[in-house]
């Protein structure tokens, strides 16, 4: 693969520069990328998948480039054709090959009911592997972990009341474990694509970005959405829709989470940037660790 200025171009959505980097430290780290290092293994636990599909969407070069190209990637449940015992022999080979290096990406919470085996991953040797093992094995040799979502980040909707199944965060698990590798948590349910392309293009130029007290990258989830929206204007006017219709109105009343929530949704725009949640609808606070419990009921006013 040859990494043209085109491609960086967009990668980084058109823009001359991305995140601060200069076009050279990002095209050198796209190099360095294809040369096959540093490897990372992208695993699945109790998840919808949205987060790959999330990148999928909205990403320009396509999942593919980026996956196999970009971030040289090794292991990844929805994309790779190899299944069943081949697929967790290639894992195994490349987390031994690149031990201490590879970068993890989980995506999807941690069950740790029944001692892992409400979320199989795959059978090993006549042995099964549950996703709670794997979390810990790969998370112990890891150079970094991202934990990609809102439900590797926080526990998200499967952790969400019951939770019959024990789901925990990476986080979590790693903190039962005594598991010190570097974490960032990319919340969302699912993640805007900037939020883990632009994570990844940060650790390959500049190593692990800084974080805020949720181990959330501050370049994403600095700012508020509420004192961002383009629809403070009525909320200040205490102009607020009744119906889903009402467009020259603030949603607060419908149950719009924008006054609790911290992500920059409102200029990424999503879709390629066609709309984003509360063009049409409401904001839910997905980025939050509190979502989904802690902003329920998600249709509702609880805020402002
Ligand atoms: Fe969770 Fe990923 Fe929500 Fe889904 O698998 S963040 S349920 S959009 O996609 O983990
Ligand atoms: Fe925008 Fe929601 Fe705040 Fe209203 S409550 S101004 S819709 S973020
Ligand atoms: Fe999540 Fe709110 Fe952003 Fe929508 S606007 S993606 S609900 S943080």
């Amino acid at each position: 693969m040859t990494v043209t200025r085109r491609d960086f171009l967009k990668v980084c959505g058109g823009t001359a520069t991305f995140l601060g980097f200069s076009k050279l430290q990002v095209l050198e780290a796209l190099a360095q990328a294809k040369e096959g290092k540093p490897a990372v293994l992208w695993i699945q636990g109790a998840g919808c998948t949205g987060c790959s599909v999330s990148l999928l969407n909205a990403v320009d070069p396509d999942i593919a480039k980026v996956l196999l190209e970009i971030i040289s990637l090794k292991f990844h449940p929805t994309v790779m054709a190899a299944a069943g015992e081949m697929a967790m022999a290639k894992l195994y080979d490349a987390a031994k090959t690149y031990d201490g290096k590879y970068f993890l990406v989980v995506e999807g919470g941690v069950p740790t009911g029944a001692n892992g085996h409400y979320c199989m991953v795959g059978e090993y040797k006549g042995k099964d592997v549950t996703m709670l093992d794997l979390t810990k094995r790969l998370g112990h040799r890891a150079a970094g972990v991202l934990a990609v979502g809102a439900c590797a980040a926080f526990g998200g909707i499967p952790a969400a009341k019951p939770n019959p199944t024990g789901v925990k965060s990476v986080q979590q698990i790693f903190k039962d474990n005594g598991i010190k590798t570097p974490l960032i948590n990319i919340g969302g349910c699912p993640p805007h694509p900037t939020w883990m392309v632009g994570t990844i293009a940060h650790i390959l130029t500049k190593g692990l970005p800084e974080v805020d007290g949720y181990k959330r990258p501050k370049l994403f989830f600095n700012n508020n959405i509420h004192d961002n929206c383009p629809y403070l204007k009525h909320y200040d006017a205490q102009k607020f829709a009744k119906t889903w219709g009402e467009k020259d109105a603030c949603r607060v009343k419908l149950g719009c989470k924008g006054p609790d929530t911290n992500a920059d949704c409102y200029k990424k725009i999503w879709n390629n940037g066609v709309n984003w949640c509360v063009d049409n609808a409401i904001c839910i606070g997905c980025v939050e660790p509190t979502f989904p419990d802690g902003v329920s009921p998600l249709y509702e006013q609880t805020t402002g």
